[in-house]
């Protein structure tokens, strides 16, 4: 069992629905344990500004699938959603980041985790402090703490009222 940390972004067709209609496929997955999701974000745009802002959560699962094989089931889920890859870092109506994969470091030609952007994006440090301690430690780039405090917040808002 690998205890996993899933990124999940949306600025395109009420992406508080299709939030939440990711985490209900991620619960249908059979080899997927869902444990908690973080609070609901809204963020700016990283990448072209001419796109609507992001909501951004962070989901904990544990799953016995290999890492691959769980970004198969992530990209599925992607799909059915209608995501259609156009503009890189444009806007989308799901997209499913693996952020960590228990401590591993994986380098391959589909996948980079610890996810390259994690130590520096706001909108994954903020909700993955709703899960984890201060002292949490992100394989090759330290304390959670410590990349928060140097991460500029640049507006992102919890969302209070759901
Ligand atoms: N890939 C490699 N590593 C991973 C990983 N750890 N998790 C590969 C998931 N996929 C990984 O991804 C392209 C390829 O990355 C995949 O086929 C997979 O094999 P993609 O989702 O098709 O393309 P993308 O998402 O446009 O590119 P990229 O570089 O992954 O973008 P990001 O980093 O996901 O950023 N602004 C705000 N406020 N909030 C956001 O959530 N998101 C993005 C996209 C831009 N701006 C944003 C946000
Ligand atoms: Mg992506």
């Amino acid at each position: 069992m690998t205890e996993v940390f899933i990124g999940l972004g949306s600025n395109l067709d009420e992406p508080l629905v299709q939030i939440k209609k990711a985490l209900e496929h991620l619960q249908q997955l059979e080899s997927v344990s869902f444990i908690k999701c973080s609070d609901y974000y809204r963020s700016a745009p990283m990448g072209p500004q001419d796109q609507p802002d992001y909501i951004n959560a962070v989901v904990k699962v544990t799953t016995e699938l290999a890492a691959e094989d769980l970004l198969d089931a992530l990209q599925e889920i992607e799909n059915q959603q209608g995501r259609v890859r156009a503009q890189h870092w444009g806007a989308r109506t799901l997209d499913l980041d693996i952020l960590l994969f228990g401590n591993e470091v994986i380098n391959t030609e589909r996948l980079t985790v610890p996810h390259y952007g994690i130590s520096e994006r706001n909108f994954v440090l903020y909700p993955l402090s709703d899960l984890v301690p201060p002292d949490f430690a992100i394989p090759g780039a330290g304390k959670l703490s410590d990349l928060l405090n140097a991460c500029p917040r640049n507006g992102i808002e919890r969302l209070t009222e759901l």
